[in-house]
């Protein structure tokens, strides 16, 4: 035998065994299981409380203590490209009181923040990061990204107090320095699926980017009444009464990235490096699906999520916990037998054609950005822009496995204004149970109905049943009735911009300015109800305002058509048509391009109840955010002449 020979079959036994090596990585799917909630620390008799209290626990659960750190932690994610598991240094959350959780393999996402309206939660946010290096990048320019080991706390979505210790986006804790943040959530506050992120202006994108975020759930169990409407988690019953199977799935894009022998970012991590998001030359337009990364579901790429039973009916938490991509939620049949874990992304679009079904497993919307509709919208395809939330009723209609898939888009509803290709999210396998041979959506008003009719009180049954033989309506359980033009009390006009035409530098604007930490862009007073007009000059953000939230009234495109009613047509683009009424905290802001002309014109319409202070509203693409794409807004009394008190007097 000659050495060449030799040489090559060795060379063909290396190829073996490498092949069977990355099988046998490929094999350990790990399990995408709900994150951890915190554990929470009740404030007893013992610490002060008064003895009345104790008689009325049930009704008054008072207040509980939450402990987080900020922390860098040692990871692995798993890479479908090279069938490895990447070793990762991110910045990320961790719950203080659970020290076990700290080996490579705890999924790196915020454990869960689980709440009930009439709670008082008190959170203390430990800034563990090392002293920071970065604070002087950009010379003290506030719209460059800077000070990226300082951080904050936001509550996303909570209606609650932006104030002093309450939702509060305007203090920086440095490392060393803990805070405690303190959220009273009001008895009437809405149950919902919410979350919470940094959100200190320069270091937001790429703190979120790196993982730090976790889901935030208030559950409700307020029965509906003839007056007054109530929680659709009391609806929402299996029939021995428990709460039917839900998971929570915090869809994230942690960009890591490693460098290579220039010291140039290269998203190829080599076996030794270890990634991590330490610059922000990593974010940009485009930047993410060159990175050929997988969004990740609770921590995990391409995991496996816990067993479903067919035919039974899941509530699915979906939260776009993400910077810089679109996330279009498809379930599809898998047809085909290959190999998922070894897929790198540029393959996902043609490994889902051959493996995949054609049909999508249409599922009911039934809130958005945690507030509950109207009435429960049937959907091939949720689609999640960054900040949003999608709560889902779920029905796999048959045993077997299913693919979770990020679908395809058209370039305009994209963050990256270009056609993405689909990407599996991961794979769920339902077991047991039966089959469901008709239409998902008959089945799922089918078992709304049964489930009302178990769960409803006597005086309002008959109501919540004819509302859901109606076209699946839920009247009793939208916590937020209409805003009528007649309430309408003051106008606000918004447009993003991004001004490229300036030699040397390109601008992140609000109203054709960058944000200015010492201005404040609106004062609105308290109680008033104003109408926003919201528009985009150069290309399309989503619109994040903070405390209360607003309802669509119409979206209307360059060419004077509303798409938002139910049933519209955007030039193929679904995430418009249905949102006509709905309260949302986040909203896409369309332009297809860089022409004023082609802009959207979105209205809605909000109230400032409650609470007064400041907060900010911003586009949730958290880089430009950084750069300047904010506001800061005053809450103030009125002074009953019809204008606003301003400073002290
Ligand atoms: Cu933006």
């Amino acid at each position: 035998m000659s050495v060449s020979d030799k040489i090559a079959i060795f060379g063909m036994a290396s190829v073996f065994s490498v092949t069977h090596a990355l099988f046998a990585v490929a094999q350990e799917a790990r399990a995408v299981t709900n994150p951890l909630a915190y554990m929470l620390q009740p404030i007893t008799k013992s610490q002060g409380m008064l003895k009345t209290f104790e008689q009325s626990r049930e009704t008054f659960p008072g207040e509980v203590l939450l402990d987080m750190n900020a922390t860098y932690l040692d990871r692995q994610i798993y890479n479908p490209a090279t069938a490895r598991y990447d070793h990762v240094k991110l910045r990320g959350y961790q719950d203080a009181r659970q020290t076990g959780l700290s080996g490579a393999d705890t999924p790196l996402v915020g454990p869960t923040i689980d709440l009930r309206p009439g709670q008082t939660v008190r959170v203390t946010l430990h800034n563990l990061f090392p002293q920071d290096s970065t604070c002087g990048i950009g010379g003290g320019s506030a719209n460059t990204p800077h000070c990226f080991n300082g951080t904050n706390l936001h509550s996303h979505g909570l209606w609650v107090n932006p104030s002093g210790n309450g939702d509060n986006v305007l203090i920086s804790i440095r490392p060393g320095v803990s805070f405690q943040y303190e959220y009273n959530i009001a008895v009437e506050h809405p149950a919902g699926t919410f979350w919470y992120h940094p959100h200190l202006h320069g270091s937001t994108a790429l703190q979120v980017s790196s993982g730090m975020s976790g889901a935030l759930i208030i559950r409700g169990d307020r029965m509906p009444t003839p007056t007054e409407t109530g929680d659709i988690d009391r609806l929402l019953k299996q029939p021995g009464g428990s709460d039917i199977a839900e998971r929570v799935l915090v869809l994230q894009q942690i960009q890591y990235a490693c460098t290579d022998n220039n010291g140039d970012i290269t998203y190829d991590c080599q076996p030794g490096q270890v990634g991590g998001i330490e610059s922000y030359d990593q974010f940009g337009p485009g930047s993410w699906p060159a990175s050929g990364r997988f969004t990740s579901v609770n921590g995990q790429v391409l995991g496996q999520l816990a067993l479903a039973e067919a035919g039974s009916v899941e509530r699915w938490r979906m939260i776009h916990a993400g910077v810089r991509d679109t996330i279009n939620f498809e379930i599809r049949r898998k047809t085909g037998t290959t190999a998922f874990r070894t897929l790198a992304a540029a393959d996902t679009d043609r490994w889902i054609d051959q493996n995949c079904g054609k049909d999508t497993i249409p599922y009911g919307v039934v809130a958005q950005d945690g507030l509950t509709m109207a009435q429960v919208q049937m959907r091939q395809q949720a689609i999640l822009q960054p900040g949003y939330r999608v709560d889902a009723l779920v029905v796999l209609p048959g045993a077997g496995d299913y693919c979770i898939i990020d679908g395809a888009a058209p370039a305009a509803a994209s963050v990256n204004q270009e056609a993405p290709s689909r990407r599996l999210l991961g794979i769920v396998t339902a077991v047991g149970g039966h089959a469901v041979n008709g239409e998902i959506g008959t089945y799922l008003q089918d078992w709304l109905i049964s489930a009302a009719e178990r769960t409803m009180s006597q005086n309002v049954a008959g109501k919540v049943i004819d509302d859901l033989k109606n076209e699946m309506s839920l009247s009793s359980f939208i916590p937020h009735p209409d805003i009528d033009a007649g309430e309408v009390t003051g106008e606000q006009q918004l447009v993003f911009n991004i001004d490229v035409k300036q030699p040397g530098a390109t601008f992140f604007e609000v109203d054709g300015k960058p944000y200015d930490p010492n201005r404040i862009d609106r004062t609105l007073p308290l109680s008033g109800v104003d109408e926003w007009t919201l528009r985009s000059d150069f290309v399309s953000h989503p619109f994040h305002i903070h405390v209360n939230p607003f309802q669509i009234i119409k979206i209307v495109d360059a060419a004077g058509n509303d798409v938002s009613a139910l049933g519209a047509d955007d030039d193929g683009d679904p995430q418009y048509p249905g949102l006509k009424n709905v309260w949302k905290d986040t909203l896409w802001i369309k332009n297809p391009g860089t022409d004023p002309s082609a802009r959207y014109t979105i209205t809605v319409r909000t109230h400032y109840q409650r609470y007064i202070g400041e907060f900010v509203l911003h586009c949730h693409i958290l880089d430009h955010e950084d750069q300047g794409m904010m506001q800061n807004i005053r809450i103030t009394l009125p002074d009953g002449q019809g204008g606003t008190v301003s400073g002290h007097h």
